[in-house]
């Protein structure tokens, strides 16, 4: 559950002992034992624990890097980066859907079984935009993207089990010419 501890200290209230400093129980492999004696209660604090966390699971999710694990699927008109109305660096993704319905996709495998979180900025000049997410080629949760004359922050999650695969998507239905993104990120906790 966590990825680091700082100090750990621990009291002890039983028949024989009224708030005692005690050893604190050791933590090893991330995991923190401790059995209490019986008719006691104790205070176990830990500083500076770091929750665990994935850290992105997408790569290039800023589009910085032009990187080809983005994919453009359905329509292949248009460009797949854009260096125009970026939200963040120098490049956004971008959805021509002027001539055909398009998205763009990231697959990834799952790397553990729980809740996994997307957040992206989204920005699109008509209503038929989507941002969601495939498991194993199902939709299980997808978002409309409002029209708007600038980009907007998006956030869903889903559940996941370990080896799924994930994919990451943002569609464009052919009515809306213009659709961007940027800062897309995949995690856990
Ligand atoms: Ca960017």
């Amino acid at each position: 559950m966590f990825t680091s501890f700082g100090r750990v200290s621990a009291t002890r209230t039983s028949p024989t002992e009224q708030h005692a400093e005690i050893q604190p129980p050791a933590i090893s492999g991330k995991q923190l034992v401790y059995v209490a004696p019986p008719l006691s209660i104790t205070t176990i604090q830990i500083f500076d624990a770091l929750h665990e966390s994935s850290g992105d699971l997408l790569i290039d999710g800023g589009f910085e890097a032009l990187a080809d694990a983005w994919k453009v699927e359905l329509g292949a008109e248009g460009g797949v980066f854009n260096s125009g109305n970026v939200w963040r660096g120098n490049y956004s993704g971008f959805l021509d859907g002027s001539l055909s319905e398009v998205r763009l996709a990231q697959n990834v495998a799952a790397p553990r079984t729980g809740m996994f979180y997307l957040t992206a900025t989204c920005w699109a000049d008509g209503s038929t935009a989507k941002l969601g997410v495939f498991v194993n080629g199902e939709t299980v949760r997808e978002l409309n993207i409002s029209r708007r004359s600038g980009y907007e922050p998006y956030a869903l999650s889903f559940p996941a089990t370990e080896a799924d695969n994930i994919t990451v998507y943002f569609y464009s239905g052919q009515e809306t010419a213009s659709s961007f993104i940027d800062d897309v990120s995949l995690f856990y906790y």
